[in-house]
């Protein structure tokens, strides 16, 4: 579009909606022009687009959690519009960097979430026919704030500041039934950009709303407060996201959530599919794909029996042999306290006719698991409805037709240990898909001076097809273009130093190496470990021993679910680290250590293009993926990492030269955990070991009489009622990790070796598109 249309459109948006112009509207009410223009732009193609997905196969993904972070950078951005726009508000004498003002759509909570928003723009970007189906949260996850070096939490009310990006569809509201009540399912659709405009994809979120409306009959009576009461309950439903990562818990109102977007997402394909078919139900495994992101929204698959039973008059059976060639399931964690179980007078109280047709896949599932000659244990260890508890992962596998791990060692852990007894009877279910990010956002958009080098050097093109990557590899020896990537890199360093002093206040050398572990706080990914290796260098340098140790700065960012009191107290313990390194005349030349605050995906945008090294250090096995670890890989981080999920995967492409992998791996830790005693093996026989561990209780910090440090340190030594002492081997690795994070420390003191070493990195990243996992989800699961 010609910049001079572009800026009457804008122009035109101010005047008509808010009665001012470009000079003097305010920051939302420019964002809001910009947002409605470009909405206005695509429009036509979107309506397009989306009338040829009902028209063929398409596939639906089904998430909890869609993290999509800010919009109008990358909407612009992938329209190819972001040089154009960024001219006419500098002309205006605005810089474009204001519209950081306007907060992310945090409607997730971690890696999962952010996962479903790399789909959708990959799919975008292939014309990949995929809708995303989600919950239209009014509260976010929590904007976190630390006061005292402790962890507070906000509300996260994004939708105050207005939703430029979406579209209200009143007439495709249904209704969804709980046992005791029914709400109205209300679409709000976003479109998804895919880069260039390729096609415009859908993400549709439901809001939760009175089906009855404001009760006048009560309000004659005077009872106010029983006239709003059904208005209060129903719109409870989409208030807020549940701030856990990896635990669950089992709540009411979350599985009034679960399955009061399942329901709405899949009456939306039955209006869908009837439009097309009738009432011949025999085409709708053939029109639809559905992805389960994770257990979440495994009542699809019962839902699905439900209408075809209730509504269209099959009989189970052939409802089941729908419903399970149409939902696939898609796993991201080994952690027992994540997999989902549900009580099941809880379960049979909020959805009784599920809970019905739950109990009907369970029988059929018996009846199968005999029939093959199984044995009571083996069936009993396998049944849905079990000890008065619904399996959601069990339900997920027998009536669904694919389960896929989201990493090759995640996906071999589950076919040997986690899912054995499934894998033995449905072999050709299980398939591996590797995560991937999309590079648009966490290259193209977060790193555009890389970018450029990269375009220079390689020609366009690398933003849709990453693979070529590999053809910067001629470079590595090139003298003059590693130089160019060191000083891109110290460039990204400094801006985010600036960023950082005027957010938080505090100063960052940019002539630091920064080491970046940025990730929700979790005891497996091990935040506890970086911390006591920077208390083992503490201590070293004091002790005069790490004379030519590199100045290297921490940095952490991580949010702690609200009720995880030990990831507080981890957050708690890093920040009285960092004020004991900041503030020591003998360290704080050599050592800064910061908590950022309030990490999400704007922050990590920042963020990992500054970064010389990626923690990712989880303890072997616990960590199904990661995509962090695939982002500053594009960024030209080294790995200093654990054998663990993608780590694997990205050694192996970058090359072991390139990355610093350290500690005990699956087989190790399944070989020691069963003795493992590391109080008597290692804490009291290691005095370098020990002395960081006692950090937590002799005195070194104050936790302010919280009894957090205490609580911390027997976790570590003692154990507790529900686990053994040091869970996630803490002390196992310590030492390991130490020594090989001052290996990589050295080795940047020879900037030009440590850059080929990143550079490699970057050349070797194609295969962490998500462009490709999108790819084999299309071809191998979805069948499109
Ligand atoms: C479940 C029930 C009730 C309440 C909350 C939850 C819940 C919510 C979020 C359970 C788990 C999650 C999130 C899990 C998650 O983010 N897992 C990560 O998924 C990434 C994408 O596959 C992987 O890269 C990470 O390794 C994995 O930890």
């Amino acid at each position: 579009m010609e910049k001079l249309t572009l800026k009457q459109k804008i122009t035109e948006n101010l005047k008509c909606n808010y009665c001012t112009d470009i000079k003097n509207a305010s920051v939302h009410q420019l964002h809001d022009a910009v947002a409605k223009t470009v909405m206005g732009e695509i429009a036509d193609q979107w309506q397009h687009d989306t009338q040829s997905r009902d028209e063929h196969r398409q596939a639906c993904y089904l998430s909890a959690e869609f993290l999509m972070g800010r919009a109008i950078y990358n909407n612009l951005y992938c329209s190819g519009l972001l040089s154009e726009v960024t001219d006419i508000l500098n002309e205006a004498g605005i810089n474009i960097a204001e519209f950081e003002e306007i907060e992310d759509a945090a409607l997730g909570n971690g890696g999962l979430g952010r996962l479903a928003a790399c789909f959708l723009d990959s799919a975008a970007t292939l014309k990949v026919p995929l809708t995303g189906y989600g919950i239209r949260y009014r509260y976010g996850l929590f904007k976190q704030y630390i006061h005292n070096g402790f962890q507070g939490e906000k509300a996260d009310a994004w939708i105050g500041q207005g939703d430029a990006w979406s579209v209200r569809k009143d007439a495709d509201s249904v209704t969804v039934s709980f046992g005791d009540s029914a709400v109205l399912a209300v679409p709000y659709d976003t479109p998804i950009i895919g880069y260039k405009a390729a096609s415009i994809g859908t993400l549709r979120l439901w809001q939760a709303e009175s089906a009855e409306g404001f009760n006048f009959t009560e309000f004659d009576k005077q009872e106010y407060e029983k006239a709003s009461e059904d208005i209060i309950e129903s719109e409870a439903i989409s208030n807020v996201l549940y701030p856990n990562d990896n635990y669950q818990k089992g709540l009411r109102l979350r599985l009034k959530q679960q399955y009061f977007f399942v329901s709405a997402s899949i009456q939306d394909l039955f209006r869908k599919y009837k439009k097309r078919y009738g009432s011949d139900m025999s085409h709708f495994a053939e029109s639809f794909a559905i992805q389960l992101n994770d257990t979440h929204p495994t009542v699809a698959i019962p839902e699905i029996i439900r209408i075809l039973m209730f509504n269209e008059g099959l009989t189970f059976e052939a409802a089941f042999e729908i419903a399970s060639k149409t939902c696939s399931y898609t796993n991201h964690t080994v952690l027992s306290e994540a997999l989902e179980k549900w009580d099941e007078k809880l379960f049979k109280s909020v959805i009784p006719v599920i809970y019905e047709i739950v109990k009907l896949i369970n029988r059929k599932l018996i009846t199968f698991l005999k029939s093959i000659g199984q044995n009571d244990k083996q069936i009993n260890e396998k049944l849905i409805i079990d000890g008065g508890r619904i399996h959601m992962a069990r339900m997920a596998i027998f009536g669904g037709r694919f389960v896929n791990g989201v990493a090759a060692l995640h996906t071999q852990i589950l076919k040997d240990e986690a899912l054995k007894e499934w894998c033995e009877i449905f072999p050709e279910r299980f398939q591996n898909k590797t995560n991937g990010i999309t590079p648009r956002r966490w290259l193209g958009l977060c790193n555009p001076e890389l970018g450029s080098l990269i375009t220079e050097k390689i020609g366009d093109g690398w933003q849709a097809d990453l693979d070529r990557l590999t053809d910067l590899k001629k470079f590595v020896d090139d003298k003059s273009t590693i130089a160019r990537f060191i000083e891109i890199k110290n460039t990204k360093k400094k801006q985010l130093s600036d960023y950082i002093l005027k957010t938080e206040g505090v100063f960052i050398d940019p002539g630091f190496v920064f080491d970046v572990q940025v990730k929700r706080l979790h005891e497996y990914k091990r935040q506890l470990l970086n911390a006591f290796s920077i208390m083992d260098f503490y201590f070293q340098i004091k002790e005069k021993k790490l004379p030519d140790l590199t100045p290297t700065a921490f940095i952490f960012g991580a949010k702690a679910a609200p009720a995880y009191d030990r990831a507080k107290g981890i957050i708690k313990y890093i920040n009285c680290v960092a004020d004991l390194m900041n503030n020591d005349p003998d360290t704080k030349d050599k050592l800064k250590v910061i908590f950022l605050t309030n990490y999400n995906v704007s922050y990590a945008e920042k963020i990992i293009p500054a970064a010389d090294i990626s923690e990712q250090i989880s303890t072997a096995g616990l960590e199904a993926s990661g995509t962090g670890n695939m982002k500053l890989m594009a960024n030209g981080a080294v790995t200093l990492g654990t054998w663990d999920g993608a780590n694997v995967e990205i050694t192996e492409k970058a090359g072991w030269e390139n990355e610093y992998i350290f500690g005990a791996r699956v087989e190790e830790i399944a070989k020691i955990r069963p003795t493992y005693k590391p109080k008597e093996k290692i804490y009291y026989t290691n005095e370098r070991v020990k002395r960081v561990v006692n950090t937590l209780v002799d005195g070194t910090f104050n936790d302010g009489d919280t009894g957090l440090f205490g609580n911390l340190f027997n976790s570590l030594i003692n154990g507790a009622s529900w686990h053994k002492p040091d869970n996630y081997f803490l002390l196992t690795d310590l030492e390991g990790y130490a020594d090989t994070k001052l290996r990589a420390l050295y080795d940047y003191k020879n900037r030009e070796i440590f850059a080929k070493k990143c550079w490699m990195n970057i050349c070797n990243c194609g295969f962490f598109s998500s462009d490709r996992t999108i790819r084999q989800y299309a071809e191998e699961l979805w069948k499109l």
